[in-house]
């Protein structure tokens, strides 16, 4: 028999790592259009109920030379605790976003747990650039080089004890606009990248079943970080940074269901929502759905 997990929602109202003002909205939009209500009554064992604030907390003491990078170490910093926590007390940490900056708190507080994580990680972009290839300057476009250690800045600078994660563990589904130096890292490091060509021609279950097999291999557990931006733009308008030509609605549904199925889920992250740029809710709404679809899967 298969059980449901005590879920901890931590909510991360920040959009300062991303380039447009307006994802830092989504968690109290999203649960004031019955977000909450929607997965009590699927009954979701919502155990545990957390707004980060980044007020208080101590910036770590290294400089990047990146935009808003103050305060996005400082959020950094809250989220990583409140993960780490959540994970000490067997609770599974569900980060609602935000931007995609967010995935260094989450991370450093999953390694600072799990020694050997795999991370599935679902988006248009790889958010592979470092501080010196960024064409931005916005910490959304980093987590993942600064998870594999390819970055001045370290999960270690977000939590002491955090560690890496190992590039043959990283799975990217759904990336479509990839720079030239992330291009360079993936090669380099060999990381599997399911393009949208590539779900078309195996379909979503195939490509799920190989993710899951690649990042959880001889792994503790594995992260799913969604970018609601991995979604074809005619269906989730309400991002910073859309990229045409992605994922239909239907194939993250699938992909989150089966997700959620796997036991060696441990941890989940959806960011990117910005109701600021959004069309009559569409992609809030379609949040909503996709979030309670995956929670109310969820198996251990
Ligand atoms: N690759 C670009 C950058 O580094 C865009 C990143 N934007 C995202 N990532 N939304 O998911 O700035
Ligand atoms: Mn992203
Ligand atoms: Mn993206
Ligand atoms: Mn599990």
């Amino acid at each position: 028999m298969t059980r449901k997990p005590r879920i901890s929602l931590i909510s991360a109202p920040f959009g300062l790592g991303a380039g447009r003002a307006g994802s830092e909205q989504a968690p109290d939009y999203l649960i004031q259009l019955g977000l909450t209500s929607r997965l009590l009554q699927l009954g979701c064992n919502i155990d545990e109920m957390r707004k980060l604030d980044r007020s208080g907390m101590a910036a770590p003491s290294i400089q990047v030379p990146m935009n808003h990078a103050v305060e996005v170490l400082k959020m950094g910093v809250a989220l990583a605790e409140a993960v780490e926590t959540a994970v000490t007390a067997g609770r599974f940490p569900f980060v609602l976003g935000g931007d995609h900056s967010l995935a260094m708190g989450t991370l450093a507080g999953l390694t600072a747990r799990h020694r050997k994580l795999g991370v599935i990680w679902i988006d248009a972009h790889a958010d592979m650039n470092t501080e010196s290839t960024s064409p931005s300057g916005n910490m959304h476009g980093i987590p993942l080089a600064v998870a594999l250690g390819r970055a001045q800045l370290s999960l270690s600078h977000l939590l002491p004890g955090a560690g890496t994660v190992a590039p043959g563990n990283i799975v990217l589904i759904g990336a479509r606009d990839l720079d030239p130096p992330e291009e360079a890292l993936i090669w380099a490091e060999g990381i599997t990248c399911y393009g949208v060509a590539d779900i078309r021609r195996q379909g979503m279950a195939s490509i799920v079943a190989q993710a899951l097999n690649q990042a959880g291999l001889g792994m503790d557990g594995i992260h799913l970080s969604f970018d609601i931006d991995s979604i074809d733009p005619s269906e989730a308008p309400g991002t910073g940074t859309p990229v045409q030509r992605g994922l239909t609605a239907d194939e993250a549904r699938e992909a989150l269901r089966l997700l959620a199925s796997s036991a060696a889920l441990c941890s989940a992250e959806f960011v990117e929502v910005n109701p600021l740029l959004d069309r009559n809710d569409q992609t809030s709404k379609l949040a909503i759905e996709l979030i309670a679809l995956f929670l109310s899967n969820l198996a251990i």
